[in-house]
């Protein structure tokens, strides 16, 4: 395997394209250096020797393109059981696995007792449920904060060893918010550091009840640039620091935190999707002949109306809720029993914790629940499964389903719910979609608006939805995809850069 080379080597070199950090005003020698909890690509062993896959998510999914387009490096745990075979000496692999525009991935490898402590402990059963405002789910046992706390030294120490000169650290979410803090004393002052928060920041009410919230709020301020998805999340972020961190001082107009080592700047930009991409795949040569098979599969009859939702399995989701809302559209409107057919994606997530395996049990129940009620010899009202479809063939499930339903009780962004959209092709179909969800903000009332704990109302929307004339549909949808073009992926990317480049150019490191 060859070794992968730094990205400003390769630029000498004339390999690699830094169009985009050179467009977002970084600078053609900087190297972004991504560093993430979950990996982008990971090797396992199969039937036939090593096997690749890529975790499902939609952190990792979107992140994968950037970093092959801005020709950065990737920072990630190495979970695979045969990820140690394929990298070199320094604990490097070059993915996408046989492209020839790869970029290096660095593997930080974790004890089991670090995975228990750090992820599905204080990440997954405090940090995760306290954000999302869960707060009886939350659970703090003794060594997950020092757990936590030796991880992110870990990663600190992987970044510190590949960060030099100009270079940007772009750390992505939860797991790893004391790494910011911890790489000051372990990089230049002229590398910048910058942390994308894709979950909700709740209101200090809530995140007041975090086991060692000051700590994490002072790993996190030792950002140069902190982003969130909304600019409600940004405002609490605010609320937070001032309650929690007395000394801090908060600029709302400036967008800044003052505080003991330096400045932090706090920008809300909402991750988007590939709006072009995503209906390129959706409407192929293969596309119909995709769907015939899909429908086949599943068995759903060609005249019948499609729902689709996607979704880790995931409390905060609002699966069981969707599942109920379904079986109350069928009871009270009896006219859709037989003429519509509803297709749930969900892909097993984080089942070593007691509150996922038991919404594994309970979307099984209400799935069988619902088919058992309703269903009859030829048509069977939910379809569920566990198997990861490829995106040519979710993209193409998508385009074909009349109704997107996206129901989290509480959702950072959700980017399922832009991809159904940016599917729509024909420009027809009709977003579902709860006001819990970050997106909701995005796009506002061209969806049909929803709270998933309502049942009756969420049934009732389903029906409006059903029954929805052709031209409101389009007007809407139209309307859905102006929102998720103007906030699409590229857009993102070229806002948190251009946030960088800003803080650069103002000789703004906070450290
Ligand atoms: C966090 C925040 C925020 C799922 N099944 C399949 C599949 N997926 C892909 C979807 C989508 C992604 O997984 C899930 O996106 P979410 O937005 O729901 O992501 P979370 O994992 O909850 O992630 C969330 C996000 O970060 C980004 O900031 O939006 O609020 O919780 O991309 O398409 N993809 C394929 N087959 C599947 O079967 N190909």
């Amino acid at each position: 395997m060859s070794e992968p080379a730094r990205g400003s080597d390769r630029r000498r070199s004339g390999e690699g394209d830094r169009e985009r950090t050179e467009r977002a005003g970084l600078g053609d020698d900087v190297e972004v250096i991504v560093v993430s909890n979950r990996q982008p690509y990971r090797h396992r062993w199969g039937d036939d020797g090593i096997e690749v896959d890529r975790p499902t998510g939609g952190l990792t999914a979107g992140l994968d393109d950037v970093v092959r387009r801005i020709d950065g490096s990737w920072i990630a745990w190495g979970d695979g059981d045969a990820d140690a075979e394929v990298v070199d000496d320094d604990d490097r692999v070059s993915v996408p696995p046989e492209a020839s525009d790869g970029y290096p991935l660095r593997r930080v490898w974790l004890t089991g007792e670090q995975v228990d402590g750090y992820y599905y402990g204080f990440s997954n059963r405090v940090l995760w449920p306290v954000c999302h405002g869960t707060l009886s789910r939350v659970r703090s046992e003794g060594g997950y904060w020092d757990a936590y706390r030796s991880v992110n030294e870990r990663f600190a120490d992987a970044a510190a060893d590949r960060a030099d000169r100009e270079d940007v650290i772009w750390l992505q979410d939860y797991h790893l918010g004391l790494v910011p803090q911890l790489l000051a004393s372990r990089v230049p002052e002229s590398v910048l550091v910058a942390h994308f928060w894709h979950i909700p920041w709740p209101d200090w009410d809530t995140f007041r009840a975090c086991p060692h919230g000051a700590e994490l709020l002072r790993g996190l301020v030792g950002n140069d640039l902190f982003v969130v998805h909304t600019e409600r999340y940004r405002q609490h972020f605010f609320n937070c620091v001032e309650a929690a961190l007395p000394r801090a001082t908060v600029d709302r107009s400036a967008g800044r935190v003052f505080h003991r080592d330096g400045v932090t700047t706090v920008e809300a930009h909402p991750l988007g999707v590939d709006t072009e991409r995503i209906p390129e795949l959706s409407t192929d040569d293969g596309a119909d002949e995709r769907w015939r098979r899909l429908r086949a599969q599943y068995d759903i009859d060609e005249d019948v109306s499609v729902g689709v939702g996607v979704d880790r399995l995931d409390y905060t989701k609002g699966i069981p809720e969707r599942i109920a809302a379904i079986e109350r559209l069928l009871e009270t409107r009896p006219e859709w029993q037989g003429e519509f057919t509803f297709v749930q994606i969900g892909s097993e997530s984080r089942s070593r914790i007691p509150a996922y395996r038991e919404v594994q049990t309970e979307v099984v129940e209400a799935v069988n629940r619902v088919n058992a009620r309703f269903r009859t010899d030829d048509w069977r009202p939910v379809v569920y499964t566990t198997d990861r479809l490829a995106d040519r063939e979710l993209y193409t499930l998508y385009r074909n389903a009349d109704l997107g339903v996206v129901s989290p009780v509480r959702d950072g962004m959700n980017l399922v719910a832009q991809e159904y959209v940016a599917a729509q092709a024909d420009g027809d179909g009709v977003l579902v979609l709860s006001r819990q969800a970050g997106v909701h903000d995005l796009v506002g009332d061209d969806a049909v608006s929803i709270t998933p704990q309502a049942p009756d109302e969420f049934a009732a929307a389903l029906a409006d939805a059903l029954a929805m004339s052709d031209r409101e549909r389009r007007v809407r949808m139209a309307s859905l995809l102006d929102s998720c073009r103007a906030f699409d992926i590229d857009r993102w990317i070229d806002d948190v850069l251009g946030g960088v480049a800003r803080l650069r150019e103002d000789g703004g490191a906070g450290r």
